[in-house]
């Protein structure tokens, strides 16, 4: 694949400027972006743009966020934890690539999660992201008003990505369901293993086997902003996750950490793999 090209451009209020916590470091022709990949970490952010390229360019000074542009038609983003974090991330990126007027771009989220019925390395690709009331939408308190703002995931998408990890790894590796976006990683979660827990077993056992019950496989932190903001960019996107852990099962991942490395190198195949095919039909 040809190298990136690097173009000198300046972007003019953004360095150190309107995108206060992208803090781009080093600018960067974005307008032929087209697809933007989030994870939630650095080093998963440079193990996704290690498949595209040896040598990606570091756009930000990575001090909060990571921003990798490992191909011309393509962006990696960390997103650190949970609902915040990945919000703020999704503003500052949107108006950077609109500042390229670049409107329009396919948003995928390569993470993590706890499997509900799902064994450890099995993928997720979601089909609606609920809150934790079995809601598809973001509730946020605007202006003293609890607004909800509702998702949207791409059913095109999502079949696409089914059928890619279908081939790459048979027919028993991915789903489809819904996932639950919870607020927290302990209480949130249902979670026994935290420094303060909220219910009983029992309670927590029920709550498990009712997400089952309605449709829910998985439970993460940002798939819900995700899906909330590429509806109101009107944008398509996908969230593809990996269980560390079946929630039925465990609290927390038992696997080594080989092990679990390998699991999320499986859903970083998954995406890439899909992104480069896409890319390459152009
Ligand atoms: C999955 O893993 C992280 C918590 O460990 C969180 O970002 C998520 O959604
Ligand atoms: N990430 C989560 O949010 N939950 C899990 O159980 C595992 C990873």
């Amino acid at each position: 694949m040809a190298p990136v090209e690097h173009v000198p451009i300046s972007p003019p209020s953004f360095i150190g400027g309107d995108l206060f916590h992208l803090r781009l470091s080093s600018p960067k022709n974005l307008a032929d972006v087209k697809y933007v990949l989030l994870c939630g970490t650095r080093s998963r952010a440079h193990a996704i743009a290690a498949q595209f390229t040896v040598n990606p360019i570091d756009l930000t000074d990575g001090d909060r966020y990571t921003l990798l542009c490992p191909h011309p038609a393509a962006l990696v983003a960390s997103h650190g934890i949970g609902v915040g974090s990945v919000d703020t991330l999704l503003h500052e990126v949107h108006k950077l690539l609109t500042s390229f007027e670049v409107t329009h771009y396919t948003l995928l989220r390569v993470g993590t999660c706890g499997g509900i019925g799902l064994s450890p390395g099995r993928l997720i690709v979601t089909r609606n992201a609920v809150n934790g009331l079995f809601e598809p939408a973001q509730r946020m308190c605007v202006l003293g008003h609890m607004r909800k703002f509702e998702g949207h995931l791409d059913a095109t998408l999502r079949e696409q990505l089914l059928s890619t990890a279908g081939r790459l790894f048979g027919n028993d590796v991915a789903v489809e369901g819904d996932t639950m976006c919870a607020e927290t990683f302990y209480v949130a979660q249902c979670r026994a293993d935290g420094a303060f827990a909220e219910g009983t077993d029992k309670e927590r056992r029920d709550f498990l086997q009712t997400c089952l019950k309605r449709g829910v496989r998985n439970i993460e932190m940002e798939s819900l902003p995700i899906a909330a903001f590429a509806k109101r960019a009107r944008i398509p996107a996908a969230v593809v996750s990996v269980a560390l852990v079946d929630r039925l099962v465990h609290n927390s991942p038992t696997e080594d950490e080989y092990v679990l490395r390998k699991h999320q190198d499986r859903a970083v195949r998954l995406v890439t793999h899909f992104v480069k095919e896409q890319i390459n039909k152009v």
